[in-house]
């Protein structure tokens, strides 16, 4: 078994090399403009946690599936959730100046290029997984379900819905259970619930399976993004490379505004349990997967 350390060392081996080496300043006819691969590559390798490139991995190799024959579609993830976070943090979203522990994309890029360094990230991505189908057109299929879970997580009723949510409970102080439910699914627990069905369907898992993982990848990214609200009000800035205390700040629906710290941190546990209960088809060969659980619960970035 594999550590989320070990995994993020193969994605960033990949990512690195993903992008075109370019000269200055280039903007060849029918090329990509080095000002947009650069702006790319300032948030790509920024040094984030990796997780759900390092999940899918370990998903696909707990299930049998080939590692280097789907890694491009663990860096596609990854790529689609540093798009997110790039939008996230402009001026008419989040609207922050730190990420990753340095300025954010618009801060440096300004904000059109950084929408823009988001927009290559997330076509990039497709572009990616298309690529690495068409290498492998004995399995095509998996391939095409898989990128389409993916999508789906990403999409106007997984991620964007989320974003979409969170705004307008910012903006209209509308606060609820549901809403928050929205949000905390949508938002956040989306992109780990289908990469994840994503990685089993390419190991060529059955529903029972895929459903399983997808479930444990809902409580996780619950969890997570409680244990987030939660480092807002009581993390270390250094430690989560982002400005902290912006939720109150901006009038954010999240799990601490709601039930306070307390009742933020007995979501958590709850959560836990639901994830771990997830897993409870799988064996020993599942415990990365139990351990990582245990340790987001006790994150402190
Ligand atoms: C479509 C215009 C447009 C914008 C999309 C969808 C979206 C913008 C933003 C929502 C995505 C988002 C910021 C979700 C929050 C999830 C979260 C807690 C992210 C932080 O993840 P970590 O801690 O970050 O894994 P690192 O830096 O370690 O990768």
């Amino acid at each position: 078994m594999r550590t989320v350390a070990e995994y993020a060392k193969i994605v960033n081996g990949r990512l690195e090399n993903l992008l075109p080496k370019l000269p200055e300043d280039s903007f060849a006819e029918g090329g990509m403009p080095e000002l947009l691969c650069r702006s790319m590559n300032y948030s790509l390798l920024a040094g984030g946690k990796r997780l759900r490139p390092a999940m899918f991995l370990a998903a696909l190799e707990m299930l049998g599936g080939d590692l280097d024959a789907w890694l491009d579609y663990a860096c596609a993830v990854e790529m689609i959730h540093s798009y997110s976070l790039i939008h996230d943090d402009l001026p008419g979203m989040d609207d922050d100046t730190m990420r990753r522990g340095r300025p954010t994309n618009h801060v440096v890029f300004g904000v059109g290029q950084a929408i823009l360094a988001g927009d290559g990230l997330l076509n990039g991505a497709f572009e990616l997984m298309l690529d690495c189908a068409l290498r492998r057109p004995g399995k095509a299929e998996r391939a095409l379900r898989a990128m389409r879970e993916i999508a789906t997580g990403a999409g106007v009723s997984g991620m964007i819905a989320g974003q979409v949510m969170d705004l307008r409970c910012e903006r209209q102080g509308e606060a609820d259970d549901a809403a928050l439910s929205f949000i905390q699914r949508d938002k956040t627990a989306c992109m780990f619930r289908y990469p994840l069905r994503a990685a089993a369907t390419l190991a060529g898992a059955g529903t029972k399976e895929i459903d399983a993982l997808g479930a444990y990848g809902e409580a996780f990214g619950r969890a997570f993004q409680a244990v987030d609200d939660l480092l807002d009000v009581l993390g270390d800035s250094a430690a989560m490379g982002k400005t902290l205390g912006k939720d109150a700040e901006q009038g954010k629906l999240t799990m601490v505004s709601r039930y306070g710290v307390d009742g933020a941190r007995e979501q958590v546990r709850a959560l836990c349990e639901r994830a771990l209960a997830a897993l409870e088809g799988f064996g020993s060969e599942a415990d990365f997967f139990r351990e990582l659980m245990r340790s987001t619960a006790e994150r402190t970035r």
